[in-house]
């Protein structure tokens, strides 16, 4: 069984309650922080990159991304200028205030803050998923080439995924984790086939309402996000977080 937990504004937690201690721990799968940007924050982040930025490029069908993903980044020099894009795009909403106050909840005694090497890394990416689009099943891995100051820093045996959806579809779109262990080979198969394979060990769909953040342990499941079969968009705006020595760092 998954364990989900969802925290609401201003409720306390006490020490017991660390909760990036307990999913690295595995006694926890995904958690969700309520209400970290206003429904009215999301439609006017969206509105904003849909007049002032292109999309970077369509990674997968129908799936769009402001800012470079790493792991699909040609360059650390592209990945940082488009970081670098959007953050000024969107520079009136401070979301990366927003979304610090809101994973420092998550990292309890470990602060967080965007990893940073002889540059930092961009702290979040904005995707959108069009009608009939998915994400295809895969588990977060650290052996991407641009990931090498990773490799040599952080502890990736854990590698957690986070996002704020800022408009969700009315079918589909729905992001599913599985709870038997990645296999790099179960990346390419249909939805029928990963079904077929992982369902009978068990799964769990993830509830997220627009400007809530999910913060789920996507090093340990295996994830899809369910292919989008009625409109408006998809969209998210997020990236990952691993263990550096005294502190919790994100990237995108
Ligand atoms: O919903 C998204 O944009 C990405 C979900 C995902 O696969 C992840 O964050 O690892």
């Amino acid at each position: 069984m998954i364990q989900c937990l969802s925290v609401a504004p201003g409720q306390s937690l006490s020490l017991s309650q660390d909760l990036a201690d307990r999913m690295r721990a595995g006694q926890l799968g995904a958690v969700v922080i309520e209400r970290v940007l206003a429904p009215s924050t999301c439609d006017a982040i969206r509105h904003q990159l849909l007049q002032n930025l292109q999309p970077v490029g369509e990674p997968l069908p129908r799936y769009h991304t402001y800012g470079e993903v790493l792991l699909m980044a040609s360059s650390l020099d592209t990945y940082r200028a488009e970081g670098r894009r959007l953050t000024e795009t969107l520079a009136s909403f401070d979301v990366e205030t927003a979304l610090l106050g809101a994973l420092g909840i998550f990292g309890g005694r470990w602060p967080v803050s965007p990893f940073v090497t002889d540059h930092p890394y961009a702290l979040y990416t904005v995707r959108s998923l069009g009608l009939n689009g998915e994400i295809p099943v895969h588990s977060e891995r650290a052996d991407w080439p641009l990931m090498t100051a990773h490799r040599e820093r952080l502890d990736l045996r854990h590698q957690f995924s986070f996002y704020i959806p800022l408009q969700l579809p009315q079918g589909g779109g729905e992001l599913i984790l599985y709870e038997q262990k990645p296999e790099a080979t179960l990346e390419g198969l249909s939805s029928v086939e990963v079904e077929a394979l992982l369902g009978p060990g068990g799964s769990q769909t993830v509830h997220v309402e627009p400007g809530d953040l999910l913060v789920f342990d996507g090093g340990r499941y295996n994830h899809r996000v369910t292919e989008v079969t009625a409109g408006p968009t998809r969209w998210t705006l997020g990236g990952f977080l691993a263990f550096d020595e005294d502190q919790l760092v994100g990237w995108s």
